[in-house]
């Protein structure tokens, strides 16, 4: 997968993409992913990426033919339906399901806009998808471009050491994750649930599954509308329901019927 990112801010990125899991998946030669400063593609003597808003009004309007020249140029050598993805609160909301999409092509161009925003008719030229990462405002989109990054590149295949926890994983199942426990046994008085030191592997299992309903139950129950949930996990719903609430320091939403 080749990710080209185009922003003026490219230090932005540097740490992190330099850290972690990023840094590795790009080592291991499985993702390139290629920082480019939008003023390098501006074609005046000051390279100036920004101008008044006609109509008049507070603030700057980012130009557009940086963009048009930038995509121009990184599109080159690329096939046609390379998406180029535009980050903005009038975007599609980013879900995992998108991510996924998004995880298909060879090659992503990633625009991130600043100010008030970009000129109409970059958008019109040569934005295929508008996302938005989330219903607040952010400085730039250059949060947004980490955030799909950091969430395409674990899809990759060989990235994640283990596979199969890619599947196990919260959203990819449509529920919310159980909770984790690490040594030691015992910690200020506060116990690991018994079940998880048995070694009876079926009774964690299940406790497992019961603990993601509870938790999605809970704080997300939207969620459970579209989960594919079992014969098993309808039983281990219902146990729910009539067990007192033992996570009290949990948000206290409404768990609406599923
Ligand atoms: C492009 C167009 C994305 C980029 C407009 C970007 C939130 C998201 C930005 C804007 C972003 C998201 C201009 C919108 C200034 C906010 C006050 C940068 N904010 N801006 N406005 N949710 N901001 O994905």
């Amino acid at each position: 997968m080749h990710i080209d990112v185009v922003t003026i801010f490219p230090d932005f990125f540097r740490s992190p993409l330099q850290t972690s899991i990023l840094a590795r998946a790009q080592q291991a030669g499985l993702v390139t992913i290629q920082i480019h400063d939008l003023r390098t593609f501006t074609e005046d003597k000051h390279r100036v990426v920004d101008d008044y808003p006609y109509g008049g009004g507070p603030g700057m309007v980012m130009k557009a033919q940086p963009f048009l020249a930038a995509t121009e140029t990184l599109r080159a050598d690329s096939a046609d339906g390379t998406p180029v993805i535009f980050f903005t609160p009038q975007g599609r909301p980013l879900t995992q399901q998108r991510v996924c999409e998004f995880s298909e092509y060879q090659h992503l161009i990633l625009l991130c806009g600043h100010y008030e925003g970009v000129d109409e008719r970059a958008r019109q030229a040569v934005v295929t998808e508008e996302v938005s990462i989330g219903d607040y405002v952010l400085t730039g989109g250059e949060p947004a471009a980490l955030v799909l990054i950091d969430a395409l590149v674990r899809l990759v295949p060989g990235v994640l050491g283990n596979e199969s926890s890619t599947e196990s994983e919260s959203f990819a199942k449509g529920l919310l994750e159980h909770p984790h426990y690490t040594r030691p046994a015992e910690l200020d008085g506060m116990r690991v649930p018994e079940v998880l030191l048995s070694g009876h592997h079926e009774q964690i299992r299940r406790w497992r599954r019961k603990h993601s309903l509870r938790r999605t139950l809970t704080r997300r129950p939207e969620l459970l509308r579209t989960a594919e949930l079992t014969e098993e996990d309808h039983k281990l719903l219902a146990e729910i329901k009539q067990q007192p609430q033992k996570e009290p320091q949990e948000p206290t939403q409404a768990s609406g019927d599923i």
